[in-house]
């Protein structure tokens, strides 16, 4: 009798699908961009920053950290990668995935590190944020995915201007104060603005740094809200059918929140074909 007991319950735990994921059920591989916590945030701009989301609801969000200290935001893409920011990166960073507060605090948080990071060849060559990406290659075997902490998919084109989508990152969410962070995630719903509108002498023209094609804006021209200090590198996701697609990566901005002067972020479909060839460089499957 006490044998069947121990057969039954080894049979159990190892089918189990919850305990290969700490706790939580596995996910199918293809269910990026998918979250299983409601969450939508406010259209209309009351709080500069935007609003403390539910633990879990963005779980392709990650924190880069250098030691104690925030760095920047990144976003997951698959169990291995991470995009963020060029001008993010620096040797020594770790990436934490399902983070929310103050190191330590969150449920799930997951201290991964990073093996490899490649920043784009041509980072600063058109100006100083100009190729603002880079991926990094998280040690082996990567992040456990479960349902509070899964990639976001990939967008291979971006939506057109006037789609809704959403920013996230610990950044500053007073802009008076840029560079406090805020000590939990936030995220805000932001629409897409067209390069036109962007490029406009009153807005981003003439400046030492082009709107380039290869950059996305995103934001109110009337400001009060945006990204802002310390949410580089995070996620622009835009929804399309229930998932959530990587199209932006918070990458610069004169201040935040400002009248005419919404936020930039690199565009994320204009990097497939590199994305594809540093995943190849690194060794790891990436299908798109
Ligand atoms: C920053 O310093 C930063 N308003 C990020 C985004 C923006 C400005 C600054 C856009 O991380």
């Amino acid at each position: 009798m006490f044998l069947v007991v121990v057969v039954v319950v080894v049979v159990l735990v190892s089918v189990s699908p919850a305990c290969a994921s700490g706790g939580f059920p596995k996910f199918p591989a293809d269910a990026c961009g998918r979250r299983a916590i409601p969450w939508k945030p406010e259209r209309e701009p009351r709080v500069v920053g935007g609003e403390e989301p539910p633990y879990g609801a963005v779980p392709w969000q990650v924190e880069l950290r250098f030691g104690d200290r925030h760095q920047c935001g990144g976003a997951l893409i698959s169990v291995r990668l991470v995009l963020t920011a060029a001008h993010c990166w620096l040797e020594g960073l770790v990436v934490v995935a399902g983070a929310h507060g103050p190191p330590g605090t969150a449920p799930y948080e997951q201290v991964l590190r990073v093996e490899r990071a490649i920043q784009h060849p041509d980072f600063r060559k058109l100006g100083p944020y100009s190729h603002d990406i880079a991926v990094l290659l998280l040690a082996a075997p990567g992040v456990r995915f479960n349902i509070l902490v899964k990639p976001a998919c990939f967008a291979y084109e971006s939506p057109p201007p006037g789609t809704w989508c959403e920013v996230s990152g610990w950044g500053a969410s007073d802009p008076s104060t840029p560079d406090r962070l805020s000590p939990v995630l936030r995220s805000a719903a932001v629409p897409l603005l067209s390069l036109e509108t962007c490029r406009k002498d009153g807005v981003y023209g003439g400046r030492q740094q082009p709107i380039l094609d290869s950059m996305l804006c995103a934001g109110h021209l009337r400001g009060g809200i945006d990204a802002c200090g310390g949410d580089s590198g995070g996620p622009l996701v835009c929804e399309r059918d229930g998932r959530h697609e990587l199209t932006g990566i918070v990458s610069w901005g004169d201040g935040c929140a400002k009248k005419d002067r919404p936020g930039v972020y690199t565009r994320v479909a204009s990097f497939l074909p590199w994305i594809r060839e540093s995943a190849r460089e690194f060794g790891v499957d990436y299908d798109f």
